[in-house]
């Protein structure tokens, strides 16, 4: 039997998201339907909101949570109902050609639920990175259900949904931060404060915060940024090459997502070095650099889908390390609000007022 519940849907580009009654549907094969414990608001919601990432409206929104199985597809055995999962957008497929070489991370074919939420009125709904789960119930591939230790909470457990995994993840698995490295993050808002936490987790010896909010790197000194720089003030790319006994760091992470700090980050890297992009840009940005500055600086150009995390090797890890206090996971909850309170969480995003606001469901 299908369920109807509450959801937070954007009906049409630039307008104020809404809470809506949707539909949704029994578990088909391959399938689980989960009850959503809390979902985090992610930069992402509002990229689709504004009809960044594409025209798919309406959209249903929320991807970064945590929740307990409520029912599954009739063929689907590595899960039990009850089972205390995050949900993932990379549920891998493990035929596709990444995944065949022994590169899941990669994956080409990521699962979905196949069957479609909707409105009352039949209207298909896209959710947000195939997952949707600011509602009380949602629907999605049972590979997008992974177990963790339910001690976690579910607010902070959630988080490693999408923009905390990508930040660590940017770190420790994309630019591969290791014991000594040097390392500035460019932005400092829940994904760059979590490329921060990670690269201290991995042992880097310098690491440089740059924003332009005077809060922002507050937070960021205390994920572990051994300097922080306001590029209001000063210039970022020279306060990270000062930090760096002159030379750049070894890994410089831009999460932010527009052409100007990419450059920054371009230029604040060592010889050899290596700049992950983890923010998102729009379709419309580009970038124009002299090419011998490519060849000249050497070292490597990465992006970070989700972290290159694998959800399955990565969450119960990164949980049990926040179980024993070496992860301060829950410091990225700045509130938790109610499901009808996004819109306003959108707000305070726009004007840095939170690094993360986490909805939070009755159980
Ligand atoms: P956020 O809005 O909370 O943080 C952005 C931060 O950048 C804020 O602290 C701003 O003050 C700061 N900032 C803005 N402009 C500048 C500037 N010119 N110079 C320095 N600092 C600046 O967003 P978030 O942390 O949730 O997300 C950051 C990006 O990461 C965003 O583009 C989001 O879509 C992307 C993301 N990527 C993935 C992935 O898989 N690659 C996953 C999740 C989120
Ligand atoms: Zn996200």
């Amino acid at each position: 039997m299908s369920v109807q519940v509450q959801g937070v849907v954007a009906r049409s580009k630039g307008a104020p998201v809404s809470l809506e009654t949707i539909v949704v549907p029994d578990p088909g094969p391959g399938e689980a339907r989960v009850r959503v414990l809390a979902c985090g608001v992610c930069h992402t919601d509002l990229h689709y909101r504004e009809g960044g990432i594409n025209d798919e409206f309406p959209f249903l929104l929320g991807h970064e949570a945590a929740g307990i199985v409520e029912s599954l597809g009739p063929d689907v055995t590595d899960l039990a109902v009850g089972d205390y999962v995050i949900l993932n957008w990379r549920a891998v497929c493990g035929t596709c050609r990444a995944c065949l070489r022994g590169r899941p991370w990669y994956c080409f074919s990521t699962h979905n639920a196949t069957q479609r939420m909707t409105l009352l009125d039949g209207t298909e709904l896209s959710p947000a990175l195939g997952i949707g789960a600011f509602a009380d119930m949602t629907l999605v591939a049972s590979g997008q259900c992974t177990k963790v230790d339910p001690a976690a909470p579910p607010e902070v457990a959630g988080l490693l949904g999408c923009g905390v995994m990508a930040g660590l993840g940017a770190a420790i698995n994309t630019g591969g931060v290791t014991r000594g490295d040097t390392v500035a993050v460019i932005g400092c808002g829940g994904v760059g404060d979590a490329a921060i936490a990670g690269a201290r987790l991995a042992g880097a010896r310098t690491i440089v915060a740059v924003d332009i909010d005077d809060r922002k790197l507050e937070k960021a000194a205390h994920f572990g940024a051994t300097h922080t720089v306001n590029s209001r003030r000063t210039d970022a790319v020279e306060a990270i090459r000062e930090a760096t006994g002159g030379f750049g760091a070894d890994v410089v992470i831009e999460a932010i997502g527009r052409p100007e700090t990419y450059e920054q980050a371009f230029f604040a890297r060592d010889l050899a070095g290596t700049v992950v992009l983890v923010g998102v840009p729009t379709p419309d940005m580009t970038l124009e650099m002299p090419l011998l500055e490519f060849f000249g600086r050497g070292g490597a150009l990465k992006s970070s889908w989700y972290g290159d995390c694998l959800p399955s090797r990565d969450f119960p890890m990164l949980i049990d390390l926040y179980l024993q206090g070496r992860l301060p996971l829950q410091d990225f909850v700045s509130e938790t609000i109610g499901i009808a309170d996004v819109e306003a969480a959108f707000e305070k995003m726009h004007h840095g007022e939170v690094l993360r606001s986490v909805v939070v469901f009755d159980a």
